[in-house]
């Protein structure tokens, strides 16, 4: 049977049970595709055990049913959407189910069909959660994965396989196939987690010189739960699958899709705040949020943020309603002095575990999650919190729900409207569930729903720690990195993690950078937090800025966590530029070409206004540029550099080479060449003009520039006349708004 959706051929052989999808334009894309069921009986299977029922097609498309072993079976469905290909699996099977897997390309004459050079293939992966490494690798590579499932839990998949191979991949949700020699590009994603985890593992079948073929298998996880009543028929997550040219239009496209399809919830505004961790960590006490908060409301005018989050370190683990004596005043006083200076009160918690310390591990043993023998299911160790070991909780149990409301409507109570959720992934851990035929993602959408549910509609909600898909629809805010730190990186730490994961700037800046386009498509990033101060901090001044540019450009959440108290002015102006935040976020233009990408690109919306920042990851002095078509600003443009205020002149072909410091960036401005003057940057604003430049006009010999922008502020701005070698600067002092006139006459 033929059938022809959206720009699709599906050639489909009932009999074989074999699929090929082709592109009209790009030829075919997947050749010799089955599906697959597992049931715990019945065992997997594979598409040669399945016998040809009956097929049917439509205008939409088409779907096939298959008999397998007993009486069980399954339905594929295939139907045109946006530029793509959705399918779903139904399984027929009345036993607990594993794998129900839509897309199954394995065997002889099979394969994803990119053109030559398989060996030069690429991936994309997103990452499991919060702080699970992202970005593109070779297909040959090996993905960075820690050596003990103590670790591997904390930031990977329940599942994610220990010794992963080079050409042996799991990726969650959805991965951008990209072959860099002919720009082919196959996206195969999940577009929903409402009840399955979901993956695609591919696999390079032949010898890594003379690699022969992709195999490939999309799968939704059953996790052998048992079967509910009535629900004898399971079905897949949907898949989406489509190809093209240009992998960034397929990655956004799928986000948007599983965005709409998962509700995604995407505030208007994006919030900016501080943050007590990445300073004070555990020792947090009520003085240092005091002494802080004093800071911000003293200079409100200068640095313009929205809220004061507390973190961790007011009381155990576990134990969200017993505060702890360095809290004397409470929960309650505390969100009313935040309040009552005009902040929003923010507050962290990790209401789906307690640590072994807590009174809820000894006391309420019953509401944690339990193994076969009946012991509490390990979510990892934190050597931050005293009983070191945390267990999660188990949310298929009625009680633990109504835990969690209790917790959660007293943080309401006591006037928090912000929550940072945070290792909420331990609620999706293994384990023998109170309710049997609840999966892990059910347990943890429930829970989800009880703190939605308990803190209402109008409190911001910051995901951390969180599975990504799964958290699309309850979070408003999610962290898409792993945790910052007051250093570059902790060599000793990711030696023995031997993966990208420990808390650590590099590793903040790399998420923040690879997941932007997840950026108001699943919700608001965010890229945590900036850290400016001298004291206690490990970061160069470089690497300072490269965090900031980074954060900046993705448009995500301005957090700043230093002790404010020890600011110094020269640092405090990075702080007052970076905000207020962009909002919009730019491109990595080279994400599936690198796994650290080194060209960061946003076209301002509209305007010809180019920002660019070009990162140099490597620790030694390296060459950074940028082509000019992967940045579409053609033509003459003049580029300036914000950090080094200096003027880079006229870009034609290529913006660079630059020899930048170690772990250092260019934060680039472009505008195009033209026959008037024109403001090229500011000093005083991360967004170079791009934001607060309300008019530009010109008044005989000179340009009048009128100024709008939140705060205090002083810097040049810089005008680019033509046929001149140098911008012209003004020095200019402002609060929310101001004039400055340029002498623009040669
Ligand atoms: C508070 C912190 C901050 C931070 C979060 C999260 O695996 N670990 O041991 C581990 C420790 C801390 C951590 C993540 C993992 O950081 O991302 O912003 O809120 O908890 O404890």
């Amino acid at each position: 049977m033929q059938v022809s959706v959206e720009n699709y051929n599906l050639d489909i052989d009932l009999a074989a049970c074999r699929l090929d999808i082709s592109h009209k334009k790009l030829g075919n894309i997947i050749r010799g595709a089955g599906c697959a069921y597992q049931g715990l009986q019945t065992g997997l299977v594979e598409p040669y055990r399945l016998s040809p029922e009956s097929e049917s097609r439509t205008d939409a498309g088409a779907w096939v049913s298959y008999r397998g072993p007993g009486d069980s079976g399954c339905t594929l469905r295939m139907e045109g959407m946006e530029g793509g290909v959705l399918m779903s699996l139904e399984a027929r099977l009345n036993e607990r189910v594993g794998r129900i897997a839509p897309l199954v390309v394995e065997g002889e004459g099979s394969g994803v069909v990119l053109g030559e050079n398989l060996h030069h293939w690429r991936f994309f992966r997103s990452g499991y959660q919060s702080w699970s490494p992202s970005g593109s690798l070779g297909i040959l590579e090996a993905e960075p994965t820690p050596p003990l499932s103590l670790f591997t839990r904390a930031v990977m998949h329940p599942s994610h396989p220990f010794k992963p191979k080079g050409g042996k991949h799991h990726v969650d949700w959805a991965t951008v196939l990209y072959n860099p020699t002919n720009g082919k590009c196959v996206l195969v994603g999940f577009l929903s987690a409402r009840k399955y985890l979901s993956a695609i593992e591919l696999e390079v079948v032949g010898q890594t010189d003379a690699a022969d073929r992709l195999e490939l298998r999309a799968y939704s996880d059953g996790e052998l739960a048992a079967v509910r009543e009535g629900e004898e028929v399971r079905t897949s997550e949907k898949l989406w699958i489509a190809a093209g040219d240009d992998p960034h239009q397929l990655w956004e496209k799928y986000l948007e899709l599983a965005g709409r399809e998962m509700k995604a919830r995407i505030p208007e505004k994006v919030p900016t705040g501080w943050c007590s961790w990445y300073h004070y960590f555990t020792k947090v006490t009520e003085k240092d949020v005091s002494a802080n908060l004093d800071q911000l409301a003293e200079r409100k005018n200068e640095v313009a943020v929205d809220v004061v989050q507390l973190d961790d370190g007011y009381c155990p683990v576990g134990d969200w309603l017993e505060w702890n004596d360095k809290f004397p005043s409470g929960p309650e006083k505390l969100a009313s002095a935040i309040s009552g200076r005009g902040f929003i009160p923010g507050l962290w918690l990790a209401p789906f575990i307690c640590a072994r310390g807590s009174k809820t591990y000894r006391e309420n043993s019953d509401l944690l999650l339990k193994d076969w023998r009946d012991k509490p299911v390990l979510a990892s160790l934190n050597p931050m919190w005293k009983g070191v070991a945390y267990y999660p909780l188990d949310l298929t149990n009625p009680k633990a729900i109504d835990y969690v409301k209790r917790v959660m409507s007293s943080v309401r109570e006591w006037g928090y409207r912000y929550v940072k959720i945070d290792f909420v992934y331990a609620a999706l851990l293994r384990g023998r569930r109170h309710d049997p035929a609840a999966t892990g993602v059910e347990a943890y959408r429930a829970g989800l729903e009880a703190i939605r549910e308990s803190l209402g509609d109008d409190v911001l909600l910051l995901g951390c720690g969180a599975p990504l898909l799964p958290s699309v629809g309850y979070v408003d805010m999610m962290r898409i990195s792993a945790d910052v730190a007051p250093k570059w990186r902790d060599a000793p730490l990711r030696a023995v993690v031997r993966a990208p994961v420990e808390p650590a700037c590099e590793n903040a800046v790399h998420g923040a950078v690879c997941r932007s386009a997840m950026h108001r498509r699943w919700w608001i990033n965010d890229p945590d937090c900036l850290l400016v101060r001298r004291e206690r901090n490990k970061l160069t001044l470089d690497e300072i800025r490269t965090l900031a540019t980074a954060m900046f450009l993705s448009g995500g959440m301005v957090l700043v966590s230093d002790d404010l108290t020890g600011v110094d002015e020269e640092r405090f102006q990075i702080i007052r530029a970076a905000l207020p935040g962009l909002e919009t976020e730019a491109r990595p233009v080279d994400l599936f070409g690198n796994h650290d990408p080194m060209v960061y690109h946003l076209q301002v919306p509209g305007s010809d206004r180019h920002l660019v920042a070009l990162i140099n990851w490597k620790d030694k002095r390296a060459d950074v540029e940028a082509p000019i078509e992967k940045i579409d600003a053609h033509g003459d443009h003049h580029a300036f550099e914000f950090w080094r205020g200096a003027y880079l002149g006229i870009s034609d072909r290529k913006l660079g080479p630059f020899h930048l410091p170690p772990h250092s960036c260019y934060f680039i401005t472009m505008i195009p060449r033209s026959d008037k003057p024109r403001v090229l940057s500011t000093s005083f604003h991360m967004s170079q003009g791009a934001m607060g430049i309300a008019e530009e006009k010109l008044d005989g010999d000179n340009m009048e520039i009128s100024l709008e922008l939140p705060g205090k502020r002083s810097g040049y701005v810089y005008v680019i006349c033509p046929g001149e070698g140098m911008p012209r600067k003004a020095w200019v002092e402002f609060e929310d708004s101001g004039k400055v006139s340029v002498p623009v006459k040669k």
